[in-house]
């Protein structure tokens, strides 16, 4: 059994960049879903019972034709929203000197960065995450991926995700995606993503 993540914030301390009703029904709806659906699909098979989620998702092809489409769908929505509101806070907060280091070492400047990930979550056509991830192939990079991918699917690390879907914006923004992705940036828990980058670097 998968257990939901618990929130480090109230719903509404996010505001005004991310507004209380959205996080509600994102996290209560949507994410109780997508935890609920992955639970019902590992049930039926409890030789997986004591694999974890990154497990589950690292190799598809070795999960059971019958549920591989729930584990990819509903499993890759459980972990990508357990990330994010990992990686949201409303503390205003510092970039580790190391990660931004490392991030302009890749991209030439931290606006650089900033204006790809931007660009990319942006341009993502229909639903689906922008990611920072890191591979040891390809060092860190910005990576688009539709519906619930994630670049463990990929053999690569998430570092940082920005969920694009509809509804992680709609009720606040319409259909105005380049506000929120602004917005993002104001609420980033940037310990917990550089965390992120030393475990996978
Ligand atoms: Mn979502």
């Amino acid at each position: 059994m998968f257990t939901a993540t618990q929130l480090a914030y109230a719903f509404d301390s996010l505001e005004p960049h991310i507004d209380s009703a959205t996080m509600h029904v994102h996290y209560e709806k949507h994410y109780m879903t997508y935890l609920n659906n992955l639970n019902a699909g590992i049930e039926k098979h409890p030789e997986l019972a004591d694999l974890t989620i990154v497990q589950l998702l690292s190799d598809l092809t070795k999960i059971p034709e019958d549920i591989r489409t729930v584990v990819k769908n509903q499993g890759g929505g459980f972990y990508n929203h357990s990330l994010f509101w990992e990686q949201l806070t409303p503390e205003t907060n510092e970039i580790p000197a190391e990660f931004k280091a490392a991030i302009e070492a890749k991209f030439g400047t931290w606006e650089a960065f900033v204006v790809e990930f931007n660009d990319k979550a942006t341009k993502l056509f229909g639903s689906g995450w922008v990611w920072l991830a890191y591979s040891s192939e390809n060092g860190l990079h910005i990576v688009q991926m539709t519906m619930q991918d994630n670049p463990i699917m990929q053999n690569a690390k998430p570092i940082l995700g920005i969920d694009v879907w509809e509804h992680a914006y709609y009720l606040k923004y319409q259909n105005r995606r380049a506000e929120y992705i602004q917005a993002f940036w104001n609420v980033i828990n940037w310990q917990r993503v550089a965390d992120l980058y030393t475990q996978a670097a």
